[in-house]
């Protein structure tokens, strides 16, 4: 991935049914995307069209005004919050000198520096190439090396972006292989771990306080404030106390996970199939959303919707609506009403997390409990 230039300036379609509010919540969002990427943006439009041009997505006029807006500020990178074709794209960098940046590519871009461990880098990489696949467009030198150069060449008549595509292909399958590797050999050292200790997976839109809970409940994690710090799995031991009749200490393994955010790449969804295995094979989920946020109902439909779509949707559940630390009084009592279910908490403050152990305690069995003998069996 090429360094980013510095300063973007940021554009959304508005169609006729569209409330200005939403997109304006949509380019916040992206904004912080933005952020996420090291980039800094520069300003924002919301460009009103009843309808999607097909070579350019936005209108001609209106992509001249923003060409001259952005250049006035500084900016040198388009960031569209529109999913954008290849040609799109193209043309669009074509008609402004800017480099376009689609919503999609803008995740990715953050997940590719993000991405750490082998998993998560096979797990973005092969993202990355479903991405491109239909976008193909000319270099295939990268791909030619990556593949080792067996059978570069096609046969008569192969044409340049057929080549491209089957060497994309190529690189998908061996991707797709090594993934697979990746999580037998996790599969196999999961098999060492205790079968009576539940496993709980933290999930929720992106900075919510996942990894602030983890924290909270097991002693580690390290959270911060940006869109997707978190993007490998980790597990952790929490305690969650001690067993009323054994008196035995009862535990959970805790992973927290990549966080959800609206629009999230079916590509990347897809990519994240392994690690966000963990979340399948989980005994129940904490879904952590950010009490404060206005945007909290939306979130909680696109964690709901993200759930469903890995195969999740009938997991048991608790709503930990964290960071209440931030929400006024009258704001709690709403919530309550909205959703009494939920376990109001904070994370820094710890409040609302006995709650979260009994709640875990009382759903998820423990060991076998010692059977009273009947008086036959003395
Ligand atoms: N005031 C307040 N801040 C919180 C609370 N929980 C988390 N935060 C802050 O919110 C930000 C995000 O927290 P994380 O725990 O990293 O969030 P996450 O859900 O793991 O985010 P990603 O891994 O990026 O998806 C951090 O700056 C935390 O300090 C809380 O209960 N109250
Ligand atoms: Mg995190």
């Amino acid at each position: 991935m090429p360094e980013l230039p510095a300063r973007c300036y940021l554009i959304a379609h508005q169609g006729p049914q569209d409330h200005d509010h939403d997109i304006e919540v949509h380019l916040t969002e992206l904004e912080e995307l933005a952020r996420a990427c090291d980039l800094e943006p520069a300003g924002r439009e919301r460009l009103k069209r009843a309808t999607i041009d097909s070579r350019t997505f936005y209108g001609k006029g209106q992509i001249e005004a923003v060409a001259a807006k952005a250049r006035n500020l500084g900016a040198t990178l388009l960031l569209c919050d529109n999913e954008l074709s290849g040609s799109q794209v193209r043309n669009l960098e074509k008609a402004t000198g800017f480099t376009c940046l689609d919503r999609t590519g803008l995740i990715l871009a953050i997940f590719e520096r993000r991405a750490q461990t082998r998993e998560a880098r096979a797990q973005v990489e092969l993202a990355r190439y479903e991405y491109e696949l239909p976008r193909l467009k000319g270099a295939w030198t990268h791909l030619e090396r990556q593949v080792g150069g067996v059978g570069v060449r096609g046969g008569a008549g192969e044409t340049q972006i057929e080549v491209d595509r089957r060497m994309t292909r190529l690189r998908i399958s061996q991707l797709k292989r090594e993934l697979e590797h990746l999580q037998r050999v996790r599969r196999t050292q999961g098999q060492g771990r205790s079968p009576k200790v539940p496993r709980i997976a933290l999930v929720g839109y992106t900075n919510a306080g996942k990894t602030s809970l983890l924290k909270a409940l097991t002693g580690e994690g390290e959270p911060r404030n940006l869109l997707f710090a978190t993007l490998d799995t980790t597990t952790r031991k929490a305690w969650l106390g001690v067993d009323e009749e054994t008196h035995e200490p009862r535990h959970a393994l805790v992973s927290d996970t990549v966080g959800f955010i609206r629009k999230l790449p079916h590509q990347l969804v897809a990519a994240f199939r392994s690690t966000l295995g963990e979340v399948r094979t989980a005994d129940a989920l904490l879904v952590v959303a950010d009490a404060s946020s206005p945007e909290l109902e939306d979130h909680l439909k696109v964690v709901g919707s993200t759930l469903k779509e890995i195969g999740c949707g009938d997991h048991p559940r608790l709503l930990v609506l964290n960071q209440v630390d931030r929400v006024t009084r009258p704001r709690r009592l709403d919530l309550k009403r909205a959703h009494p279910g939920a376990v109001q908490a904070c994370a820094l403050t710890r409040e609302g997390l006995e709650e979260v152990r009994e709640w875990l305690l009382e759903l998820v069995p423990g060991p076998p409990r010692p059977r009273e003998l009947e008086p036959w069996e003395i």
